[in-house]
Parts: structure tokens; sequence; C-alpha cells
């Protein structure tokens, strides 16, 4: 289909200074179900610098009304959001499985979290607390308070496109900041329906900016234009660090969420049978299209046989098929790209280690057409072959095999990456030791690499994080200032002196 023959209800357009306006730019992306490619769901916009650097100028004009506004009238917004975003549950998972390909069982998972996020931001307005320190001084007050940083751009990613934008504007918006949001450019329609029920909560105008563009455009002009104080970025590595190092030219303050290569280390005295099913949980679910997906199982030689016996077993008895369908387990890869890059990965698997199961595209609903991966597990696999070291983001599972403990810690902490991990073991000493070893920011003990809370901090080291954690309290320390403020109350010339 030419471009100009597309209706323009069929694109989603951006939200900027309170009003929704069709993007100039002229150029789309479409986008398609990618369970079933004969459905098309419709377009994005490929937003320009200008329109980025309109929604800019109106979260400037917007910011020092929205930072006065007390706090606990801006979380009751995140409050009415919540609500909104629970009556219309059904109807938004539906959607996200469309767009996004996940289940219906993932994506009803998905707004759960998302929902429970804005409760949680929506309680933390009344929570966004200083502290106040004795001085060394006679009558003199010390106090600490929190403020909000200015304009703060939002560039999040396509696998959780309700979630995680969600987990980035709660804490913004609560915190008294205003906003530019760049979404993923593969779900365009999810973030429409977040933006709207955010305003419709009652955002005022100006306070929240929805653009739709590819990142090297759009976002790149959040990364580069001055008014813009602070970037919270989530997606590959490749793109946060060249995000943060031009960030750091203007001294921005700058929050990356990126890959993972997230192990589940198996001991010899783990129940196998729950190892092999949290393995095939973290590994499969999402299709392992989430950061924290087990890409990775290190387990002991002695239970190694078993343990992928186990797994194998488990994993063959996926099925992959329409999301929306209560049969289909696995659901399809969100697009072309992905799909094209995992088919690569599948074949360099081959070569290097031994195919255990799947290893093939799969198959849709009634042999429908969508971007399916098998389940696939990869068995000796080396410690430094590619299919050990690098984010494949589809259903992939390596396993490795080592000796002992201490091998186990070494093959777990030798991936450039450092998100989370887990440890089957029923030996409490070794789950200490592990939780004190393993280099990353998560780790799970007897239960799978993936999930988190609202209250909890998420985020890893390496070249997983950089910045604060997300979520929980660390979320507010991201986007906000800390001030310190003396009052001498004395009403005299000051008598000795701080250093
Ligand atoms: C989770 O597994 O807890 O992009 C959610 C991602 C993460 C979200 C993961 N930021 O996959």
């Amino acid at each position: 289909m030419s471009e100009t023959a597309i209706a323009a209800e069929a694109v989603c357009a951006n939200y900027i200074n309170g009003a929704w306006v069709a993007s100039h730019s002229g150029r789309t992306l479409e986008r398609r179900n990618p369970a079933d490619l004969r459905d098309l769901i419709g377009y994005a916009p490929l937003s320009t610098r200008g329109e980025v650097q309109e929604a800019i100028r109106s979260a400037a004009r917007a910011f020092p009304a929205w930072r006065s506004e007390p706090a606990p009238r801006r979380g009751r917004i995140l409050a009415h959001a919540a609500r909104r975003l629970e009556e219309q549950k059904e109807d938004v998972a539906r959607l996200i499985s469309r767009e996004e390909g996940k289940t219906l069982v993932e994506a009803r998972g998905e707004l759960g979290r998302a929902i429970n996020i804005l409760e949680y931001t929506a309680g933390e307005a009344r929570r966004l607390k200083g502290e106040t320190l004795p001085s060394e001084l006679p009558s003199n007050f010390v106090y600490t308070f929190r403020q909000p940083l200015g304009v703060v751009g939002l560039i999040t990613p396509w696998n959780f496109p309700v979630a995680v934008p969600i987990w980035k504007l709660a804490p913004a918006l609560v915190c008294g900041n205003t906003v530019v949001w760049k979404p993923s450019e593969l779900t365009p329609f999810c973030s429409r329906r977040v933006t709207e029920i955010l305003v419709e909560a009652g955002l005022p105008a100006g306070v929240l900016n929805m653009v739709n563009g590819l990142g090297e455009e759009a976002g790149d002009e959040l990364v580069e234009h001055p008014a813009v104080v602070a970037l919270s970025f989530t997606g590959s590595d490749a793109v946060g660090a060249a995000i943060n190092a031009k960030a750091a030219r203007q001294l921005k303050k700058v929050q990356l969420e990126m890959g993972g290569k997230n192990p589940v280390v198996v001991l010899e005295d783990a129940d196998l049978e729950l190892a092999a099913e949290n393995t095939v949980t973290g590994a499969f679910g999402s299709a392992g299209e989430r950061c924290t997906a087990t890409s990775r199982v290190i387990v002991v030689e002695q239970v190694a046989d078993r343990f992928v016996d186990l797994v194998a077993r488990r994993a063959a008895k996926l099925r992959t098929g329409n999301p929306v369908d209560s049969g289909s387990q696995v659901a399809p890869l969100v697009g072309r790209e992905q799909f094209e890059k995992v088919i690569g990965y599948l074949e360099i698997g081959k070569h290097e280690a031994t195919l255990v199961c799947g290893g093939e595209p799969g198959s849709g609903a009634d042999g429908v057409q969508g971007f399916f991966v098998q389940p696939t597990v990869f068995d000796h696999v080396p410690a430094a072959s590619r299919l050990a070291q690098e984010e494949i983001f589809g259903p992939v599972l390596a396993i490795i095999r080592v000796r002992d403990f201490d091998e186990a810690m070494a093959a777990a902490n030798a991936v450039r990456y450092g998100l989370t991990a887990s440890i089957f073991t029923t030996d409490a000493n070794r789950v200490f030791q592990a939780a004190e070893r393993l280099e990353c920011g998560m780790v799970h003990v007897n239960s799978p690499t993936v999930g988190g809370e609202a209250h909890v901090p998420f985020g890893g080291i390496k070249g997983t994080g950089f910045g604060e954690r997300e979520c929980g309290s660390t979320a507010i320390e991201f986007y906000s200032e800390l001030k310190v403020v003396y009052v001498d109350y004395t009403g005299r010339k000051r008598e000795g002196s701080l250093y």
C-alpha cells in the first residue's frame, strides 16, 4: 500500500500540549498482528525532530504549574488512572496481545503489575519525604526535601508496552516533572491507550506529551535537546551506551535499563523438578522477549543429564499458537526483525552446541503465518560461545555444564550483563554465598529469573544498568533532586563556623 492511500485514522496521533495531533512527517511504520500477518492493526507515525521540539516546549511551559500542584493531588490522578486501567483491563490485555504478541495470560500479568505501580506510586505522593538533621551550630535547623527535575525524556521498549512506560511515567509525574515520552514504534496503539488513560484521569495539558517515532530521530532529539534534563531509557545496551555518551556532554541525569543474559544455576542438591519447571517458565514465557528471561542454565555435571531431560520434556510440550487462545503457551515474536535475529541464533547454536529440542520456526493456529519460534534448548554450550554470551531475546535456552559450585559462580558471572540470576539448591549456606557472589542486580532463590514488584527496586549492574534502579523508592530518587536547607534561628551573627 502506498503511503498516500493510508487512511488518516489508521495512523496513531501524537499527544502534544493537551491535544491529539497527527504527525506531519508523512512517514509511517505498518503494524501487523505478529501472530497473524493478515491482521493489519494500523500505523505508527515516524515523527520529526520538530515535532519532538514542540512537545518539549509544551512540557517546559506546563512545568511551573505542575510542580506547584501539591504532590498528593498529583498522586490522586495516578490513583484514578489505576482504576481506569482496572476497568479496561481485559480490553487492554487483548490490545497488548494483538500488537505485541504476548499471550493473553501474560498480558493480564503485565497489566496487574502496571496497576500495582500506579497504586503504589499514588501512595508515594504522600511520602515524598526528606529528613531533619541536627546541626553542630546552636539554634540551627537542617532539613532536606525533594524537588522535581524539570522536563524528563522517557524512551520505552515494545516488550512491556504498558507496564514499563507506567513504571517510568508514574514516578516521573508524581515527583512533579513534566514528560516527553517516545514509546517504541512497534507498539503505538498500546502507547496511545496508556496516554488516554492518564489524560482521562486528569493530567493537565502539557504535563504528559507522547511522540511516536524512531530512536535515532525522535529519541535522539530528546537526548540532545538542552531543555530535557533527565532521561530514562529501557532497551539495548548499544543504544543505552550511545545515549549516555551524548547525555553526559550536557551532564543530564540518566537511567538505563538494558539487556540481560540471566542464568539459572542448578546445584547437585537441587529439587530438579522444581528447577526444570522454573527454568522453562523463565526461558519461554513471553517467548523469551524480556530482559529478565532465563537464557542460560549453569548445571553441575552430576545432575546435568537428568535436568536436561526434565527441561526438554517440558519444552517439547509447549505449544506455539494464537496468543489469545488459552491453549497457546509460547507467543510469537514481536516482528520480522526480531524473528530473523532469533532464527539466525538458532543456526549459530546448531554449529556451536548440541540441539536438544526446537530449533525451527514454530507454527500459528491452523498454519496461519506469524513470527513463531519453537522453544529451543541447546546443551553442551561452550561458555565463550555466542549462544552463551549474547542476548538473543527469544525462546532459546543455552545449557552450560560445570563441575561444581565455584565453577558455576564463575560461569554465571562470565558475561557482560548483570540483571538477574536464580539458584536452585537446598543448601542454606550456598544460598547466601551465591547471593553475595552473583554479579547481578536481582537474585532469585528456587524461583524463576523473571518478575518483580511495584515497590521493589528493579535493575542490574555491569552492561545491564546505569543510574538509579527503577521502581520502588529508588525511582523517586531518580526523578527528584535533593535539596539541603539550613535555617539559623538565633537571630544574631553566627558564633563559630562550619567547615
Ligand atoms: C520483568 O521481568 O520483571 O524490558 C519485567 C524488560 C524489563 C521488564 C521486565 N524492563 O524486559
